[in-house]
């Protein structure tokens, strides 16, 4: 893996209802994130923050797709930001910030690697489009919108068209999905272990299998990681909790089996809210996830 780590802060909350979610980089830099790295081995840039637009200064406009116009110019200059990263030769490492920056941090990808494995950890599918979201909340579509879904805005945001093909998309935690997320990905086949799979293969399988899909016929992984997959009694600071989730312990089992197989590209860690949050348990969960990313080893 490149030894040259580039931090982004994203605090974009206008994805998602529960404000809060806008000062995760900040508690996940104060859970001492550089500190980590540098430990590990790394060389570490922190680049700072994104300006992301306060809610109460702009409309929300379409309630099916709420603050679609600052979501869409936020992402534009965060895809940019990652693609210059990586032409660099850093690995871009994102922290949000709701999970609707998936889109940005794809995109910038995607432009310098044609063919990107997605790992998404999460509670939810983030399938939906405008169509199919109960809520409205671009943070539930940009999985959807990476693969070429929904709005136009979203699906042509800093590149046009698809940026991921579903056949190279894995999907572990997820425990939580609408009707039309549902049909998605039976319509296209995207792989998906549920909780139900974790369970009765253990997830060192459910990850080996993962990482097949994801590296079969691409040049390099994604890892985009919703902190709302690991359970919330070990990860409460995140807006959208769903009980029954991955364990402390096997959500640092996959990242160490992901680590081991070097094939990360860049990385994002989304979601963490500290208004929810116990103690900055969540952010702190973060990190030493982060740490096992990265190749941090007991012995
Ligand atoms: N599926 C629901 C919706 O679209 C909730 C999704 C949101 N929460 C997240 N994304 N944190 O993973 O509104
Ligand atoms: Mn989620
Ligand atoms: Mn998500
Ligand atoms: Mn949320």
């Amino acid at each position: 893996m490149l030894r040259q780590i580039t931090v982004i802060g994203v605090p974009m909350d206008l994805g998602a209802d529960r404000r809060g979610v806008d000062m995760g980089p900040s508690a996940i830099r104060y859970a001492n994130l550089q500190g980590k790295l540098q430990q590990i081995g790394f060389e570490v840039e922190d680049i700072g923050n994104l300006q992301v637009p306060t809610p109460e200064t702009y409309e929300i406009g379409d309630t099916k797709l709420k603050y679609l116009r600052e979501i869409v110019r936020v992402n534009e200059e965060l895809a940019q930001t990652v693609t210059s990263v990586m032409e660099k030769g850093g690995f871009p490492l994102v922290l949000g910030g709701d999970h609707s920056i998936a889109i940005g941090t794809i995109a910038g990808v995607s432009r310098l690697q044609k063919r990107t494995g997605v790992i998404w950890f999460d509670a939810h599918g983030d399938l939906n489009t405008a169509e199919t979201s109960p809520s409205g909340n671009i943070h539930g579509m940009p999985l959807a919108a990476s693969l070429g879904w929904g709005h136009p805005d979203l699906t042509n945001c800093a590149g046009d068209g698809p940026k991921i093909s579903p056949e190279h998309v894995a999907l572990i935690g997820v425990r939580s999905l609408d009707e039309g997320e549902k049909r998605a990905i039976q319509e296209n086949g995207i792989h998906v272990f549920t909780m139900h799979e974790i369970d009765r293969m253990g997830m060192a399988k459910v990850v080996e299998e993962a990482l097949h899909i994801v590296t079969n016929g691409t040049d390099g992984v994604h890892l985009s990681l919703d902190l709302d997959g690991i359970d919330p009694n070990e990860a409460p600071g995140v807006g959208t909790p769903v009980a029954g989730g991955v364990t402390y312990r096997e959500s640092h089992l996959a990242l160490e089996i992901i680590s081991q197989a070097d094939v990360l590209t860049s990385a994002e860690f989304v979601e963490v809210n500290p208004i929810l949050d116990v103690e900055n348990k969540t952010a702190k969960v973060a990190v030493a996830l982060i740490g096992s990313v990265f190749g941090e080893r007991v012995l």
